[in-house]
């Protein structure tokens, strides 16, 4: 006889939220991470989890850009893995490493995570997220509403406070559709600065507005750093903005993978690409 199994939907609120979450500044080792988790995550399954009795709502990439910040992974993956699988979503999580000797450049690894992770599954939603950056209370919903949303705009080193309106830095997510709208981040901006402010002009100038969650919700917890030396030509580049979105992203996006490993906590891809050197 032929069985017919029903499953229903997650929840959209999941009842494991508890709220306000307290974050642990305990470094611990990989080896130690990997086997507090050994229970929910395979060993080459690169981060990915999926609830087991009902169906997840949304389907949602973290992508991580990354270079040298090894504790601050290590203190966001123990955070990140307990607060996501609580909301019974299906999420992995992607750290998109940039090889040394050329400037860091965000918005190109977040457009190289996006690229790699849709080869992996059909993610329906992305989180860009930094990676010193942690949720402070598990009602904020790691998924993609209509309109794209500022997640992190209530950090404690900015007193908790918005630093400015049109800022979608940090933490941003925005569905599969209005990613490839706005043709993904810019490339060119490399070294620290105005890439998110790109792209927060390539979404209003799609008519698309920029949300996000209460205050007392969307309060991340950022983990100490030195501030990177910001880039001379952010202000260049961004007065150009509007001339470069439909040449500048997703559509011109070129690199080379120099290794993927799915671990067990993420899936790991190291990239390069070319930094074009200007002779004035
Ligand atoms: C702005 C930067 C953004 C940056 C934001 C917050 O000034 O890229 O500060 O930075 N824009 C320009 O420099 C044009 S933070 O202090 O959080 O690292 O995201």
């Amino acid at each position: 006889m032929c069985q017919i199994i029903l499953t229903s939907f997650c929840p959209f609120i999941s009842s494991h939220l508890s709220g306000k979450l307290s974050v642990d500044e305990n470094v611990q080792t990989y080896r130690d991470l990997e086997e507090k988790y050994s229970s929910f995550f395979g060993p080459e399954s690169g981060g990915h989890w999926k609830p087991k009795d009902c169906l997840p709502q949304s389907k949602v990439a973290i992508i991580v850009p990354y270079r040298d910040r090894d504790v601050h992974l290590r203190l966001f993956l123990n955070h990140m893995h307990e607060f996501l699988r609580k909301q019974l979503i299906e999420y992995a999580i992607y750290i998109i490493e940039e090889v040394p000797m050329i400037p860091f450049n965000r918005a190109i690894l977040m457009n190289i995570g996006y690229k790699e992770a849709i080869k992996d599954n059909d993610w329906d939603c992305f989180v860009f997220h930094d990676v010193d950056l942690v949720p402070e209370d598990d009602r904020n919903l790691y998924h993609c509403p209509y309109y794209p949303r500022h997640m992190s705009s209530n950090v404690n080193t900015f007193g908790y406070v918005l630093p400015y309106k049109e800022i979608l830095g940090g933490v941003t997510a925005i569905s599969k559709e209005h990613f490839e709208k706005v043709n993904g981040f810019s490339n060119s901006y490399f070294g620290w600065g105005g890439e998110d402010d790109d792209f927060a002009e390539r979404v209003l100038l799609h008519n698309l507005k920029i949300i996000r969650y209460p205050d007392y919700i969307s309060r991340y917890f950022m983990l100490a750093h030195k501030k990177d030396v910001p880039s001379k030509q952010r202000f260049n580049l961004l007065e150009s903005a509007k001339k470069r979105f439909k040449t500048d992203g997703l559509n011109s996006l070129q690199y080379r993978i120099e290794s993927k490993v799915y671990q067990r906590l993420f899936s790991w891809i190291l990239v390069s690409f070319d930094y074009p050197i200007k002779i004035d």
